[in-house]
């Protein structure tokens, strides 16, 4: 459907004076059968989630997102002490301090040991491994498993959900979030498609998997303002009937997310790359200055795809000490701190944290006060000041 090329891996940020990255296919795929978009070229994951950069409580935002999460099933299903979640991708373990909280027994699993080092220092048990047979074997069953932004990740989607259903007691569920393929489509986010996304999901394809695995997907929560719009779906051992926005969402992916979607999707890309990159030589000509505003995952691949340097963009900030010092790889664009940033302010942000507008705009109240602007690249590249 899509050809992106050969580009360097989202997270993998390069360090001074390292060589060039090394690159790698990125080709989306689209299956008639079941809907399900994904890469075909598979990346090992050892070269992607060993020594991860992201980290959950980068933002306000998701903070508070996972807070409200971990209230909304802690009470949906009264979970108490004796109770016990196992959240696989535990990151930092910023939701499972959510529910540590609500007094509610937890266990994290996260294959990058300094991520996992991280949520270990702040008291939260995470066994530092992948979520493969083996492990799930020695596990005890929970009441509740959750999964967040990390089934689009999995390589074996399969293997992933049939020791999901191994761990789970019978009463228990699946609760998970991932972005919305529909949304992917319909705010041109192309910088969403990198290695570490194997798959793009809808629900259709996911009620299917689920249904492999012995499990049904029967309620759904949709989050428009994560991660440029999520949803939050919930499976049992036991079949149960789907809700109707469970109905009412795969009736729209029949529109939204069909094999005529995603090639009209494919079609607008490279235009879209090409207005970005013109807008901000436009802005160069004109003798202003652009940074980066924040430097998430994804700014490799809009970065690179659209050809934006050092030529363009004077840094990145990102509020991620473990990103500070680096560069975004393939484009050498240097990452630096907001504390930095603030004695060398740009004329323009570019800003490729987008997915979090709402939270930096307000933030930076004062630089658009002071005549700064913000270059906003999707759904369509704009300036904005408020
Ligand atoms: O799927 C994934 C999602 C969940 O997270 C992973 N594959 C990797 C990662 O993707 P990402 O890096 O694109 O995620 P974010 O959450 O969009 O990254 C935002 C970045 O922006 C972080 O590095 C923090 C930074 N930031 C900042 O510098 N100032 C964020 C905010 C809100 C800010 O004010």
């Amino acid at each position: 459907m899509l050809d992106m090329g050969s580009l360097p891996l989202a997270n993998r940020l390069e360090n001074l004076g390292s060589g060039p990255s090394n690159t790698y296919p990125l080709v989306v795929y689209y299956c008639h059968n079941c809907a399900l978009i994904q890469l075909a070229d598979l990346v090992p994951r050892n070269e992607m989630f060993t020594d991860y950069l992201y980290l959950t409580s980068a933002s306000n935002t998701m903070v508070e997102h996972f807070d409200r999460y971990a209230e909304t099933i802690t009470r949906r299903l009264g979970l108490a002490i004796t109770d016990k979640v196992l959240d696989v991708g535990s990151n930092d373990g910023t939701l499972l301090k959510a529910f540590q909280r609500r007094g509610v027994g937890v266990l994290g699993i996260e294959p990058a040991q300094n991520v996992a080092s991280i949520a270990e220092k702040e008291g939260v048990p995470t066994i530092t491994e992948y979520f493969d047979l083996k492990l799930a074997n020695t596990l005890e069953k929970f009441c509740v498993v959750t999964a967040n932004n990390i089934l689009s990740h999995v390589g074996n989607l399969r293997e992933f959900l049939a020791n999901v259903a191994k761990v789970l007691r019978p009463d228990g569920l699946f609760v998970f979030e991932v972005p919305w393929a529909a949304d992917v489509l319909r705010n041109n986010s192309f910088d969403m498609i990198y290695h570490e996304h194997l798959s793009y999901f809808g629900l259709k394809p996911l009620v299917k998997a689920l249904g492999i695995a012995g499990m049904s997907l029967f309620d759904v929560e949709y989050f428009p303002s994560i991660h440029g719009g999520s949803f939050r779906a919930i499976a049992s051992p036991s079949f149960k009937e789907p809700s109707p926005l469970v109905k009412e969402m795969v009736a729209r992916e029949d529109k939204e997310a069909d094999f005529w979607a995603v090639r009209d999707f494919s079609g607008r890309v490279p235009i879209l790359a090409q207005r970005l990159r013109e807008m901000l030589l436009g802005l160069k000509r004109d003798g202003k200055r652009i940074a980066g505003y924040g430097a998430p995952a994804k700014a490799t691949i809009l970065l690179n795809y659209c050809g934006i340097g050092r030529d363009i963009l004077d840094y990145a900030s990102d509020t991620t000490p473990l990103k500070q010092g680096k560069l975004i790889p393939g484009v050498g664009v240097s990452i630096v701190s907001p504390q930095f940033a603030r004695t060398k302010p740009p004329d323009y942000y570019l800003l490729l944290a987008w997915n979090f507008r709402e939270e930096i705009l307000a933030k930076e109240q004062e630089f658009l006060d002071k005549g700064g602007r913000f270059v906003v690249p999707f759904p369509n590249p704009e300036v904005v000041d408020s």
